[in-house]
């Protein structure tokens, strides 16, 4: 029995969506979190919300695991959930980026 469902589940171990929350302020910091995140090899589509700062992304999970995809946005300045994003990166953000400094104005 358990043998059988992890083979069905190795067959078919392709897409995997993720979603965590990610901090950030503007449309500038989406577009460094969504590269960051599909830098890595097997990530299909990233997106990032600014208002919710929820961060999902679609992967296939025989190449690419959600630790690589944290560490890629974390490696990019931004910290994800209770994570701390890497402070050089962060401080190379512009100032409309600086997400920990200042509150966005039209953020809550
Ligand atoms: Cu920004």
């Amino acid at each position: 029995m358990h043998v059988a469902l992890l083979l069905t589940a190795l067959l078919f171990a392709t897409n995997q969506t993720m979603t965590v929350k990610v901090s950030g302020n503007c449309n500038s910091c989406k577009k460094k979190i969504v590269r960051a995140a599909e830098s890595v090899r097997g990530v299909g589509d990233a997106s990032w919300d600014k208002n919710t700062k929820l961060f999902t992304a679609t992967f296939d999970n025989s190449v690419a695991d959600s630790t690589a995809i944290v560490n890629a946005i974390l490696a990019a300045g931004y910290d994800v959930e209770n994570q701390k994003g890497n402070d050089a990166a962060y401080a190379k953000l512009p100032n409309c980026c600086q997400y920990r400094d200042r509150t966005h104005e039209d953020g809550k």
